[in-house]
């Protein structure tokens, strides 16, 4: 009895194993959605109010069939720093991204109030800027964003006017 019932155990073992090795997968993404790169739109700029300081970009981002990363943000002419932005005891801080993971299909915001793009260096006023986003993938994806003035109210709504 002892023995036949170690040997269930012992048979019972590795169908656990295997339970424990596979657990439910993720859902995968639907093979329908062919998109091999994040998808970029909404992009914008607010020219800084005071010439010589930094301008802020904004833009939403959704992630193609695979998670990605966003490494960097480049444009003619200008230096990009992805930033993020938060609230502690009344004071704002930011503080430098070296990297924003894209889920596979996930919405992901540079937005006011949050996650944004500063430009340092952008010379004169120019209508739109190109911004060329590079992903950990190797993908690139090159927007033109809009160049809106200083003090200039956002697209969308939910502006907390810190930059
Ligand atoms: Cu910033």
């Amino acid at each position: 009895m002892i023995r036949s019932l170690f040997a269930m155990m012992l048979m019972a073992m590795p169908i656990v194993a295997v339970a424990a090795v596979a657990p439910a997968k993720p859902a995968p993404v639907e093979e329908a959605w062919d998109r091999t790169k994040p998808r970029v739109e909404g992009a914008w700029v607010r020219l800084a109010a005071v010439p010589g300081r930094p301008s802020a970009g904004y833009l939403g981002l959704t992630g193609g069939g695979q998670p990605d990363r966003l490494t960097g943000v480049t444009a003619p002419g200008a230096r990009i720093e992805m930033h993020s932005m938060s609230m502690a005891n009344g004071v704002m801080k930011m503080a430098r991204l070296e990297g924003v993971p894209i889920p596979a299909g996930g919405k992901v915001a540079f937005a006011q109030g949050g996650n944004h793009l500063m430009i340092f260096g952008l010379a004169g006023t120019p209508k739109t800027l190109p911004l060329t986003l590079q992903f950990a993938s190797g993908a690139k994806v090159t927007v033109n964003a809009a160049v809106q003035a200083a003090g200039s109210e956002a697209p969308k709504p939910g502006d907390h006017g810190a930059h």
